[in-house]
């Protein structure tokens, strides 16, 4: 059983340039590589990402292609690639997972008829059934987590794969069959040696907008502290790994795992940076381990600050008030740790007046910024809302990266105005004199390169916008269409041409 898994090419944005490899795929390979013979490839960073693809695939002949979806976002170079193979080698099986294809499995599986089947939620049991199951050449259906259409082309639903309970039963992640040493890898707002880890899966809230706390059923799981701790090891001695953005939704939902962390690291000494994401309310309730946190080596936390109004708030169900926002930005300042706040624009009943509000309120504490055009995720509460009002405009995947805006606002009927309001509000943020203060005087590191590498891309957008001096370039980057046609295939109906 040849087994090949892939991260489909995909554009790196220019101004942020992080790129890591997937922490699902990276997972995935290491639970059923023991049991299959395995590659897996990040087309990504590939000298040439879908001629590369064909190339492998052709020579390979894999008997299973397993593609993979990070976001909404990729979802038609899941699609590409899942055409490609089929090009290249029609009698491969193709599976793709992720969290949309997950959330729209019917959809997607009708719109790309490369696609065979859909792993449905969490990937490594149904993944290891599946291809046990194409190998011995038993029936299908039997395993739990797939979607597939029928002979009839009807839609089948294997029915709900039950969680991993202890995610410490899942191997290391497969670091080595990846190459960790390419250019591409890592944040270049944080450092050289940043990388993303994830320890934990879900999120028990219900913000309204949210694709991660459905994808994962609101269940929330922990790896323990000592596996995070050998994973961190592993990462910093055999990859010079240092600094890291933790994926996990909620890093400290209950107190026991953020006790459990602070002693594991100072315990471990292992002097790597951490990147947190959080939610007010528990930052207030564990204001106690603060210094804790810093002292084990955390300089950031991420919350969702999301709005400066209640009532916004309130809409998008966010469960938090705005003096609980205060009130936790206050309390990482106090203990020395950066605040990261994310926020949304863009919701239908916002004006001009409350972003300028939102800004406002963000200014005392805010050290760096995260602001997302709100973007109506399928499979959540909130796409629901607006599809009945009717008031998503845009439904091209493509443009689902929370920058670019898909519903206008009561204000601005026109969505360019939002999108330009994206990208003038976060220019603004990063010249104002306060942020260009810190930029030359702040004694922490890490905030003066964060700052430098916002001020770095603020300049070469200016350059790129008067004079038309090109952005940095992802050089390897290509079309789907451009390649096709270079290749002279023609687009087969079923599947998405991305034209
Ligand atoms: C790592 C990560 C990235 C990496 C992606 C690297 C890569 N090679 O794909 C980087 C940093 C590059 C990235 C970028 C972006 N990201 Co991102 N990212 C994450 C993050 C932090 C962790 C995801 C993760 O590791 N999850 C854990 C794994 C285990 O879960 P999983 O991916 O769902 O995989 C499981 C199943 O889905 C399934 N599965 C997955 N693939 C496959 C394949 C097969 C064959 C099978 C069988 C099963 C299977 O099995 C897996 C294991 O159980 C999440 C948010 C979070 N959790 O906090 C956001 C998140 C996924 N990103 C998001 C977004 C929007 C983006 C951006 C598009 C924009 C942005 N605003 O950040 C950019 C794109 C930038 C660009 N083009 O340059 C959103 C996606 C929302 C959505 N529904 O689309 C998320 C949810 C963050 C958020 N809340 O907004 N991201
Ligand atoms: S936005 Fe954050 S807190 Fe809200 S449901 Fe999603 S992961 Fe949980």
């Amino acid at each position: 059983m040849k087994f090949l898994l892939v991260d489909p090419p995909h554009k790196i944005w220019e101004f942020l340039r992080a790129w890591v490899p997937s922490p699902a795929c990276l997972q995935l390979a290491a639970y059923v590589e023991k049991d299959f013979d395995i590659e897996f490839m990040d087309c990504t960073i590939m000298e040439n990402p879908w001629g590369d693809l064909e190339e492998k695939v052709k020579r390979l002949r894999p008997d299973v292609v397993g593609l993979s979806t990070a976001c909404t976002y990729f979802v038609y170079d899941t699609m590409n690639a899942a055409m490609l193979v089929k090009e290249a080698s029609p009698e491969s099986v193709v599976i793709a997972g992720g969290a949309h294809p997950s959330l729209t499995p019917e959809q997607t599986l009708r719109e790309c008829k490369a696609i065979d089947y859909i792993c449905v939620g969490e990937g490594e049991i149904t993944l290891h059934e599946f291809l046990a199951a194409i190998e011995k050449k038993e029936d299908i259906s039997k395993v739990k987590g797939l979607a597939f259409l029928d002979e009839n082309n009807s839609f089948v639903y294997t029915g709900e794969r039950p969680l991993i309970e202890d995610l410490d039963t899942l191997p290391m992640p497969a670091y080595h069959l990846y190459n960790m040493d390419h250019p591409y890898i890592g944040l270049p707002s944080e450092g050289k040696r940043s990388f993303v880890v994830n320890f934990a899966r879900g999120c028990p809230y219900d913000c309204s907008f949210c694709s991660e706390s459905v994808f994962w059923r609101r269940r929330w799981r922990s790896r323990s502290p000592a596996r995070i701790g050998e994973e961190c090891e592993l990462l910093k001695e055999k990859y010079d790994r240092t600094l890291f953005y933790v994926g996990d939704n909620i890093f400290n939902l209950t107190r026991e795992r953020g006790e459990g962390f602070i002693k594991e690291m100072l315990s471990r000494k292992t002097g790597q940076k951490f990147w947190f994401q959080s939610r007010s309310n528990l930052i207030i309730r564990d204001e106690d381990l603060m210094d804790g946190f810093r002292d084990a080596g955390v300089y950031q936390f991420m919350v969702g600050i999301e709005h400066s109004k209640q009532e916004m708030l309130d809409n998008i169900n966010k469960r938090v008030t705005l003096e609980e926002n205060k009130k936790a930005m206050q309390i990482l300042k106090k203990h020395g740790l950066m605040v990261m706040a994310t926020i949304i624009i863009g919701l239908y009943d916002e004006t001009r007046k409350d972003r300028n509000d939102l800004m406002q309120f963000l200014r005392p504490y805010v050290d760096h910024l995260g602001m997302n055009v709100i973007t109506p995720y399928p499979g959540t509460k909130f796409y629901e809302e607006m599809e009945k009002l009717g008031r998503i405009k845009i439904k091209d995947f493509s443009k689902y990266d929370q920058i670019q805006a898909v519903m206008p606002t009561r204000e601005e009927p026109d969505l360019n105005q939002i999108t330009d309001a994206h990208i003038s509000l976060m220019r603004k943020y990063y010249w104002q004199p306060q942020e260009i203060w810190k930029l030359l005087t702040s004694r922490n590191k890490i905030l003066r390169h964060h700052h430098r590498h916002f001020l770095k891309i603020g300049i070469t957008a200016f350059k790129h916008e008067v004079f038309g001096i090109p952005m940095w370039q992802q050089e390897t980057y290509q079309k789907f269409e451009d390649y096709i046609k270079e290749r002279g295939y023609p687009l087969k109906e079923g599947n998405w041409s991305g034209v």
